[in-house]
């Protein structure tokens, strides 16, 4: 009954101590010295090599490290009969609606502006709107996104989700499909992104989209950076369609020194870091799926393989 845990070397070295006191008597394996892979029940993993998840022949639980699951499905030798369990811990979903409403705020209040207006020396006034009248537009509406629109309503800003079932969500305005995204689209004056990697979201922050926004929209994209196409921002910024970007996710990660996104005064670039996993509340939550699935009870957040998160 070994638990796996694989990750970067410096996501192994902070959750050693804390798995091993926070779970006393269980069979640990810290990445790479996983010893005798037969005995190896569970694996909590992150960006796992392909073929690894395949060469464990008794595993009955497949652990995601984060909310996302793409780091593993893009996996093709992947063990076909293995639960996926993402993760979702109300921890990280504060942590990101944190983000979002700094983003959002900063966007909003006009904060590129008046530090463009800084470094030149300008004591200028611009014209500046009560939240209640701007929409914030957010693509994927599920735990990270509901709970985001949650806080970012509390400020009093007019919030629209989009999500692929167009699910509806009380108190708020929620849209679905490619109708629906158009709809969204037409309003929002700040875009915040937080779908997961799918097939089906790959590069859907394009031109396209850009195109259907208000002139002059924020961006913020805290779902993966495979969703972007960079030239096409490049692009909308520089004829004003979008007048800033907020980014965490990039196709590229770390962002390569050279990337034009690091010394572009239209772009804030943080590194992956608006929602992080925190060993203390995601270690709790992994032993209660790990409980659950030993006792035969309902494995909660399991993903659902075809729909990809
Ligand atoms: P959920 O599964 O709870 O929500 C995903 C949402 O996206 C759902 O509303 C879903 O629709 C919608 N969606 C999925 N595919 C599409 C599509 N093709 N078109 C429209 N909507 C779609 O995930 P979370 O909210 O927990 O996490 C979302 C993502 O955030 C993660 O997958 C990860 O990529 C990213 N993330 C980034 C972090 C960071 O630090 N930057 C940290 C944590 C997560 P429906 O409701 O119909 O199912
Ligand atoms: C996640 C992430 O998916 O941190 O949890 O990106």
């Amino acid at each position: 009954m070994a638990i796996l845990f694989q990750s970067t070397p410096a996501s192994v070295a902070r959750w050693r101590p804390f798995l091993t006191k926070a779970w006393p008597g269980r069979d640990l394996r810290f990445w790479p010295e996983i010893g005798d892979k037969s005995t190896i029940d569970y694996a909590l993993v992150w960006h796992p090599e392909p073929g690894l998840l395949a060469s464990l022949p008794n595993l009955k639980l497949i652990l995601s490290l984060g909310a996302g699951v793409d780091h593993i499905l893009r996996d093709s030798e992947l063990p076909r009969g293995v639960p996926i369990v993402r993760l979702v811990d109300p921890y990280m979903t504060q942590a990101m609606s944190e983000y979002v409403v700094l983003q959002v705020l900063r966007l909003h209040r006009q904060d590129f502006a008046y530090r463009a207006q800084q470094a030149a020396g300008e004591w200028r006034e611009l014209a500046q709107k009560n939240a209640a009248e701007r929409t914030v537009g957010l693509l994927g509406f599920g735990q990270l996104g509901q709970d985001a629109a949650a806080k970012l309503t509390g400020l009093g800003f007019d919030v629209a989700g989009w999500s692929r079932s167009g699910r509806t969500v009380p108190g708020f305005r929620t849209y679905g499909g490619a109708a629906g995204l158009n709809a969204l689209l037409r309003r929002s004056e700040i875009l915040v992104s937080l779908l997961p990697m799918t097939p089906e979201t790959e590069g859907v922050l394009d031109a396209r989209l850009f195109a259907r926004l208000p002139r002059g929209a924020g961006l913020v994209n805290a779902g993966r950076g495979r969703q972007l196409v960079e030239a096409d921002l490049l692009a909308a910024l520089d004829s004003g369609q979008i007048s800033a970007a907020v980014l965490d996710v990039f196709r590229e990660e770390p962002l390569p020194a050279a990337h034009p996104f690091w010394r572009d005064p239209r772009i804030i670039v943080t590194p992956h870091v608006a929602a992080e996993t925190h060993p203390p509340t995601a270690g709790a939550i992994y032993a209660q799926a790990i409980e659950d699935f030993e006792a035969g009870r309902p494995v909660a957040n399991v993903i659902d393989r075809d729909k990809g998160y």
